[in-house]
């Protein structure tokens, strides 16, 4: 255990009985993590919860308000001076206003405080006055999560393993090349390093855009303001024969890959990943369905390594942050259901169901509660149903976003048995047998609401239900 390690132990503690006393006398806070691998629809999912528990009209099974026990919802500021506030207002104009759009993409932590004046539910409700608990939203990359492994790994090994898994992509030729041609044992030459660092964060550009999700190192594809900084100019090498010299490219690239673990994740992990309580990955499980099985492997996988990052005891650094505390409550909401007609919305819980379980089998996971929806944060469709050669079709009617035509839309027929999606995705199918799938870009529709009424959704009010109703 080096010296930071303990410092970060005590610094954790410290918090830990600080909230502790805080929550017992005062008001409660429930830090609500969301994260989801990039445009998983995490943006869009913050900013209708929000507006949907603000105005509630719409969350008939959120049950604390079914009960009749929500008094009030306002925005407070955040408790963290240093982190960006989530812009609620900004993405939920742009998704409700004149000329309806999604929100720009964001690429960091952000945090937003919504309040609610709840009375307590239970026997003794009668007796006990209204009280206020907080909840802090907590907005993250998942490509972030995906970083821990990098925790128990030492360059080497990382270098080893992860050539070895990208070799057989396409989209990996051009680094690996540049990779075999690298000197590690040669003297160290900054031109080099970055020319190399570049080469690698085109390939997990491009592996992203192919569908893969093991774009690690997160930060790679995220880096804000620390791009350009040594602690991000490395990439993954062969092992030279021998010992590698001192002041070689080998021994460099290997002190700033320490550099990115310590500096980087380190911090996400203490900062962020250790105060959460409950917590919601977003996954785009018809985005990868309609990707193909070889994306829909690749979400399983990263499903998995997801929720390992919230196994107790996941690594010795962890646990100590963490003194025991865990996430409570994990839910795997597949987003972007209204591309579905509500007769397919079982069949997408089911395959997001199936996919959670092979990951919790995966991660040997055990501890936290786990729940699997198929949602909408906001609904773009209508449904409609037509005759079409002696059948009934239903379909989904929507805005494109390209051209801003009204258009019915079929997306294909999801099978009854998940297992005839992942079965094959697990063996490598090339593509899918039976089926064609297909997905399209609707805008939001823009829909005005009744007073009262937050934006339109699908599940979203179960979603809140499982995540932070048993604590109002
Ligand atoms: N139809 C529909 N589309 C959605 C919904 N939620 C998200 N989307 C689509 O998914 C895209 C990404 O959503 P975001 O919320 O921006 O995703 P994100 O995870 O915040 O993405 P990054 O910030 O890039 O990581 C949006 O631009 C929409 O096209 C939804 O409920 N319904
Ligand atoms: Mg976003």
């Amino acid at each position: 255990m080096g010296l930071g390690d303990i410092a970060d132990g005590i610094v954790r503690r410290a918090e830990a009985l600080g909230d502790g006393v805080h929550e017992a006398l005062f008001e409660p806070v429930v830090r609500l993590g969301v994260t989801g691998l990039s445009r998983a629809g995490k943006t869009v999912f913050i900013t209708s919860l929000v507006a949907n528990l603000l105005d509630r009209g719409r969350m008939a099974q959120f049950m604390p308000q079914a009960e009749g026990r929500i008094l009030s919802a306002f925005l407070q500021p955040q408790p963290d001076d240093t982190v960006p506030r989530f812009d609620y207002e900004a993405h939920l104009a742009a998704m409700t206003g004149p000329n309806p759009r999604w929100p720009e993409s964001t690429r960091a932590v952000s945090e937003l405080r919504l309040s609610l004046r709840v009375r307590p539910g239970g026997m003794l409700s009668g007796f006990r006055s209204p009280r206020t608990v907080h909840l802090d939203i907590v907005d993250y990359p998942g490509e972030w999560l995906l970083d821990l492994e990098l925790l128990d790994r030492d360059y080497e090994t990382w270098s080893r393993e992860t050539l070895a898994r990208i070799t057989s992509r396409d989209v990996a030729a051009a680094f690996l090349s540049a990779a075999d041609r690298a000197d590690a044992s040669a003297a160290f030459d900054e031109a080099v390093a970055k020319d190399l660092a570049a080469a690698f964060s085109l390939y997990l550009h491009a592996a992203r855009a192919a569908g893969f999700s093991d774009c690690t190192p997160g930060r790679f594809l995220l880096p804000g303001e620390m791009a350009g900084s040594p602690a991000l100019t490395f990439a993954p090498l062969p092992k030279p024969d021998g010992t590698p010299p001192r002041k070689s490219l080998w021994r460099e690239m290997e002190r700033r890959f320490e550099a990115y673990k310590a500096r980087v994740v380190k911090p996400f992990f203490r900062d962020h990943f250790a105060r959460i309580d409950r917590q919601v990955v977003l996954v785009d499980v018809l985005g990868a369905i309609n990707a193909g099985p070889a994306a829909l492997e690749d979400l399983r996988r990263a499903m998995a390594d997801t929720l390992a990052a919230f196994r107790p005891g996941r690594n010795a650094f962890l646990s100590r942050l963490l003194l025991g505390r865990r996430v409570e409550k994990i839910l795997f909401a597949a987003t972007k259901a209204d591309h579905l007609h509500h007769s397919q919305h079982a069949r997408l819980t089911a395959i997001t169901e199936a996919l959670m379980r092979e990951a919790r089998d995966r991660a040997a996971f055990a501890g936290a509660e786990t729940g699997a929806l198929a949602i909408a944060a906001l609904r773009a469709t209508t449904e409609e149903s037509r005759e079409h050669e002696g059948r009934r079709l239903d379909l989904v009617r929507g805005t494109l976003v390209d051209t801003g035509a009204s258009a019915a839309f079929y997306p294909g027929r999801l099978p009854d048995d998940p297992m005839r999606l992942i079965g094959p995705a697990r063996e490598g199918a090339e593509r899918w047998l039976d089926a064609d799938y297909r997905v399209m870009r609707f805008a939001p529709s823009g829909a005005e609401g009744r007073p009262g009424e937050g934006p339109p959704h699908i599940r979203l009010d179960r979603a809140a239900d499982f995540l932070i109703g048993d604590r109002l």
